[in-house]
């Protein structure tokens, strides 16, 4: 399908998401928001796709809600801003974190409002030293939505989160990096092709292992040690009937690199 306000690309098991109205910073008009849950649904779906990239196309990676489309829908009273939010930035974040396969996220510029909160819904985030992070919603006396009450407390504290919150303040990309929003910080040049590398390492690797992992992740941040314990049996019944699993033992005993299927 072609795509109006996204790029979609698949190569090599690793489907490409590029957010792309670089006129507005990538802000998400309701189109953008739609494409992008059809897109991620694709990946999801396509058994060749063993990895993805988040990232957007110009200087930002997305500004969020686009404001003018808003005011536009509320002058004409259209919905509530919850159900807005519920159709749509719900459907992206919570397909992003239910894959069961690795999603990169490379942030090239601004990742402000929702789309602070779909760059935190990656698995694994590489920004460009010219990124930033906003939680731009209190300068319009919003309210953090997209995960960003759920995301950035348990990745940087609360006490932080708390403050970034409410200040709104920009969070440069070395700040990110001391705090924890981030795993890696790279020069604006080499941004993609480091994303890229790792989303292919991924694209090689024993994916059913990785979903599972994700999947025992989500599951951990709400549970005792003990239901963690008990989980990770289960998951492990699970891995050890897979082919990747026979593959990467056999593999390893006969002193050769393993040759995973994804399977
Ligand atoms: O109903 C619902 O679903 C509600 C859901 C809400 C979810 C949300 O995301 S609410 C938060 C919405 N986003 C914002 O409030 C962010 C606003 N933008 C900014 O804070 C800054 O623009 C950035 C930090 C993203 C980037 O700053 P900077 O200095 O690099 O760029 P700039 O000069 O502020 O912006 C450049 C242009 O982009 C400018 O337009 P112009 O003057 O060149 O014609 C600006 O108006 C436009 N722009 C930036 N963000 C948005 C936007 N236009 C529409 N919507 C935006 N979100």
């Amino acid at each position: 399908m072609a795509y109006d306000t996204i790029l979609y690309d698949v190569a090599g098991g690793v489907a490409t998401i590029t957010f792309n109205r670089p006129e507005k910073l990538n802000a998400f008009n309701d189109t953008m928001i739609q494409e992008t849950i059809k897109a991620l649904r694709d990946a999801e779906h396509d058994e060749t796709v063993r990895a993805l990239i988040v990232t957007g196309a110009g200087r930002a990676f997305s500004a969020g809600q686009d404001l003018a489309d808003y005011q536009e829908r509320r002058a004409r009273s259209i919905g509530t801003i919850g159900d807005h939010i519920r159709s749509g930035y719900n459907v992206i974040v919570t397909r992003m974190r239910a894959m069961e396969k690795p999603i990169v996220g490379a942030v090239n510029g601004a990742a402000a409002g929702a789309g602070a909160g779909i760059a935190l819904a990656c698995d694994i985030l590489f920004a460009s030293e010219q990124a930033i992070f906003a939680e731009a919603f209190i300068g319009i006396a919003l309210v953090p939505d997209s995960g960003n009450t759920w995301f950035l407390p348990r990745r940087i504290g609360p006490a932080r989160a708390f403050e970034m919150a409410v200040t709104g303040e920009r969070i440069r990309a070395d700040e990110a990096l001391r705090l924890g929003l981030v795993n890696h910080v790279i020069p604006p040049e080499d941004l993609m092709k480091a994303a890229r590398d790792m989303a292919e390492h991924l694209a090689q690797a024993p994916t059913k292992a990785i979903g599972l992992t994700k999947r025992a992740m989500n599951r951990a941040l709400e549970f005792t040690l003990d239901q963690s314990l008990e989980y990770e049996a289960q998951l492990q019944d699970i891995a050890g009937r897979l082919s990747d699993h026979q593959e990467g033992v056999a593999a390893f005993l006969a002193k050769r690199q393993p040759k995973f299927t994804g399977k």
